[in-house]
């Protein structure tokens, strides 16, 4: 027995050596099979899984909407909670309608209230008149995304102005209890938000005071290991992450240069380094793509005065190219209304931005073209995989290759304006520099879009006018690594959100007359902390080249009341070849001073080779000073 025990092993071990030398043998024979090495920081499995997620939504709703507030002080009785009509499907149906693949759900908000019946306090739902107290909102829109196949989420605010406890011991324990009461009672999460915000002052259980805390103060690292305990697929966001970061703004934006990357203890939270969430770290070493979260409103909880102001459809198209179209998600804000639903003209115009998109980006001229790559990497990395629908197929270059190209060719002449890139990050992010080429009279001509050509990461989407070409070459100029794209896309998309935005701060597409290039340049930098300040009341602007115009966006300046603030406008066009003006539009930016929120005037659109606009009214203290002016 024992002799035939160790031959039985001898065996084994012969046949495992057999195996070894046969496969190195077989790999060194066509080593150029194997994947490229993978160019770190490199995300979790779920960070994928969750980006792929690309467009998901939140919900803002709690005692905030009751009381016309933002930010509740945290002393508003629960009685004033009463939804009657409120229904959980409503808000799933219309964001699944709208092409959202979950929803974040504000389970408690800065003002402490829980809109779950939790052991932990009194301020909570089961003291309010809805469902005589025995609703559980949680609950209910949990069951409702798992009954429509979306994903659930929660955001429990680490701040908390109600809670008399805060900024002591106990109220860190309290936060993590509470924590532990939504994750394990409501089935899985796919991400867990928490907010950085902590303003300081708030009701305290009647202290009505200000109150500080430490840079370590909520033992986040302690909630994060609860979060991997209890949810362990979940991406847990904070301004820095670790599982996805904020992207520095609250406008639904993305760098256009964006990377997957931060340093290690670089943002905390709270964080003013607006600048490194909105583009990423280049030198980074830990993996965390930027979240764009935006509300479909001015206000993230739900206001009256704001039913005029929804976003359109075409401003959401718009953000989702920003976001989704630049390496990042959308997490698209619903404020639900008194009633407890989601306003018609909210999921009216949510579900319209989904079909621009998805219209936009519906046949893949790719699919259709002879493709030809400079370099591949083997049989496995061919070309054809970037356009085969298929996530996980990619083509890559061969060690050491980190420039290459990519061209498309079509026996008759397509007409195209968007390109999509996705590169396969579970290798990491790559792609530092591209450029777009395409035939046109027999002649390779670049292609220059009014945006940056620089990342790619999970996805990238550039727009620009529409060309006519039977090729289009793709460069990748610059790469940390060899290239591993794993889709690509042409389009001839629709909508009008391809009328690409003009950059004023770049001075290409237009001039300013009687302005110079210094005093522009804050106008469309997409920084409201840039300001150009105006000593006029009329501004020209002179187009390179005659173009179609349908909107002008003024977002006033913020942060200061004193303004100057345009009250009441005019805008004027001069056609191509012609002399005379015609005045387009005329009206007023109602209660600005205010609420000094982005400013849209919207036109039938024409085309013009001047633009005049001209304040005929003005409020609060001369000059006029402009945070951003972008004429579309
Ligand atoms: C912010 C909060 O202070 C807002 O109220 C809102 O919840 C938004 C999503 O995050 O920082």
């Amino acid at each position: 027995l024992v002799l035939g025990q160790s031959l039985i092993h001898n065996n084994l071990m012969f046949t495992k050596l057999f195996l070894i030398v046969t496969s190195t043998v077989l790999l060194a024979s066509c080593g150029t099979k194997l994947p490229p090495k993978a160019v770190y920081p490199i995300p979790q499995d779920k960070q994928v899984r969750w980006q792929q997620l690309e467009t998901y939504a939140f919900i803002h709703f709690g005692l905030n909407t009751f009381n016309d507030m933002e930010w509740g002080y945290g002393d508003t009785p629960p009685s004033t909670f009463n939804p009657t009509r409120l229904d959980c499907e409503q808000w799933v149906k219309t964001c699944k309608t709208a092409g959202m693949k979950g929803i974040i759900f504000t389970a408690k908000h800065h003002d402490g209230f829980c809109l779950w019946p939790t052991k932990y306090t009194d301020y909570n739902i089961t003291r309010s008149p809805y469902k005589k107290g025995k609703g559980d909102i949680v609950r209910e829109l949990a069951d409702a995304c798992r009954k429509y196949g979306l994903k659930f989420a929660v955001y429990l605010s680490p701040w908390d102005r109600n809670a008399a406890t805060y900024a002591t011991e106990a109220y860190v324990k309290y936060f993590h209890l509470q924590l532990e009461e939504l994750l394990g009672n409501y089935g899985e999460v796919f991400e867990v938000w928490f907010d950085g915000a902590n303003g300081g002052n708030g009701w305290y259980g009647g202290a009505n005071e200000t109150r500080t805390i430490g840079e370590n103060y909520y033992r986040f690292e302690d909630a994060y290991r609860l979060v991997d305990k209890l949810q362990p697929q979940a991406i847990i966001f904070s301004d820095g992450g670790p599982g996805c970061r904020w992207v520095g703004n609250e406008r639904g934006f993305a760098g256009e240069t964006n990377w997957s990357f931060l340093t290690q203890g670089d943002i905390k939270a709270g964080t003013d380094k607006r600048h490194t969430l909105q583009h990423g770290d280049p030198k980074g070493d830990i993996w965390v793509a930027a979240e764009c979260d935006v509300s479909i409103r001015p206000g993230w909880f739900y206001h009256e005065n704001e039913d005029g102001k929804v976003k359109s459809a075409e401003q959401l198209a718009d953000l989702y190219y920003k976001s989704v179209g630049r390496n990042a998600t959308l997490l698209l804000n619903f404020p639900v209304n008194k009633e407890g639903l989601i306003h018609p003209t909210d999921s009216a115009n949510a579900v319209h931005f989904r079909q621009i998109v998805l219209q936009d980006l519906k046949d893949n001229l790719l699919t259709r073209a002879e493709l030809r790559a400079s370099d591949t990497r083997g049989r496995k990395y061919i070309v054809q995989n970037v356009a085969d629908g298929s996530y996980d197929t990619y083509w890559a270059t061969k060690d050491g290759v980190r420039t290459a190209h990519i061209t498309a060719t079509w026996k008759i002449p397509q007409r195209i304006n968007r390109l999509l890139l996705q590169e396969y990050i579970s290798l990491g992010q790559r792609v530092q520099a591209f450029s777009i080429h395409y035939l046109r009279n027999g002649r390779w001509e670049k292609l220059t879009p009014r945006e940056e050509t620089t990342t790619i990461g999970y996805k990238r989407i550039i727009r620009f006018d529409e060309i006519e070409t039977t090729a289009l070459r793709i460069t990748f100029e610059q790469s940390r690594g060899e290239l591993c794209i794993n889709e690509m896309g042409a389009y001839h998309a629709q909508s009008r959100a391809s009328m690409a935005d003009f950059s004023l701060a770049k001075g290409k597409d237009f001039e300013m007359e009687g302005q110079t290039e210094t005093a522009i340049a804050p106008l469309s930098d997409n920084n409201p902390a840039t300001v150009f300040t105006s000593q006029t009341t009329t501004w020209t602007f002179r187009l390179k080249e005659a173009q179609r115009i349908g909107e002008i966006e003024y977002l006033p300046v913020q942060n200061d009341l004193t303004g100057g603030f345009i009250h009441s406008y005019e805008v004027w066009k001069q056609a191509p070849g012609q002399t005379a003006w015609q005045k387009v539009a005329t009206g007023e930016f109602s209660n600005i001073r205010n609420n000094p929120v982005l400013q849209r005037i919207v036109f039938t659109p024409f085309t013009a080779q001047r633009i005049r606009i001209v304040a005929t009214q003005v409020i609060g203290e001369a000059p006029i000073r402009i945070a951003e002016l972008r004429i579309k």
